[in-house]
């Protein structure tokens, strides 16, 4: 137990380093970019999660079949996104006043820990799109749809191809159609790290909890003798 505090306490005073070498006076810099993998927790029931921006310029998944009171919760990545509704004759600008627009979403790193909750409230289909014009997202294929035509020509490659076409791209004037809040897949996977993590087997929650907390304190300690 002694030889498992002292790794811990290490490993803090270490962080601690790493963390202090970085920092220009700022302290509060945070640890909340080492957010998980956006899969890697389960969303509340009801809920179906869309990937916005993630390593490209599209929506994962760009076709999305959502039942009838269900959420469409977008998850944001770098560096400026957004979600806005279109009208499938017009894949990059607004289907009308009332389109929903998520806003446009500055993201660093990682997942952003603000997302744009859609409520579905038909299954009619909903064509959406990125309308950011730098770089052209709209027209270089960030579209999805929302309950697809199960039949015709109404598919999300001809919505797709439609967008490489639009000579511009424009957003809704206000934020609105959704909830912009805190997302839930970053909020509960930290949550959900410490209490479900086995950290190598060193033992039981508690005791990995505690340790941490001697590491923690030691590790500020170190930083304090460091200064
Ligand atoms: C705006 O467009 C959407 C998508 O076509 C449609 O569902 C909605 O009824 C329209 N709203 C108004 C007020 O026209
Ligand atoms: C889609 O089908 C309709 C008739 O069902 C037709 O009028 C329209 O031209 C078709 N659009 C495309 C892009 O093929
Ligand atoms: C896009 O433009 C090309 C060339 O102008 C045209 O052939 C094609 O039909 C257009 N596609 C759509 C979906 O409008
Ligand atoms: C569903 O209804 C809610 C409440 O009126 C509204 O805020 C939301 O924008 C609607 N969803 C869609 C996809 O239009
Ligand atoms: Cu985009």
């Amino acid at each position: 137990m002694v030889s498992i505090l002292a790794l811990l306490a290490l490993g803090g005073v270490a962080l601690a380093q790493y963390g202090n070498s970085g920092g220009s006076g700022s302290s509060s810099s945070s640890s909340s970019s080492a957010a998980p993998s956006p899969t890697a927790t389960a969303l509340p029931s009801g809920v179906h999660a869309v990937q916005v921006g993630n390593g490209g310029f599209n929506f994962q998944p760009e076709s999305l079949t959502v039942p009838v009171g269900d959420t469409v919760e977008f998850f944001f990545h770098p560096l400026l996104h957004g979600v806005a509704q279109a009208n499938f004759d017009d894949p990059c600008h607004p289907a009308n006043d009332s389109a929903f627009w998520s806003g446009f979403m500055s993201v660093q790193s990682g997942v952003g820990s603000t997302s744009f909750k859609l409520k579905i409230n038909s299954t009619e289909p909903i064509w959406y799109y990125c309308p950011q014009t730098t770089l052209k997202h709209c027209q270089s294929g960030m579209v999805g749809v929302i309950n697809p035509p199960s039949g015709g020509n109404q598919t999300i490659e001809a919505f797709k191809d439609a967008a490489k076409n639009a000579s511009t791209s424009s957003n809704p004037a206000s934020v609105q159609g959704g909830i912009v809040g805190t997302a839930d897949q970053v909020a509960s996977s930290s949550g959900s790290a410490a209490s479900s993590s086995p950290s190598g087997g060193l033992g039981a929650p508690n005791a990995v909890a505690s340790g941490s907390l001697v590491g923690v304190i030691l590790a500020l300690f170190g930083v304090f003798v460091a200064v």
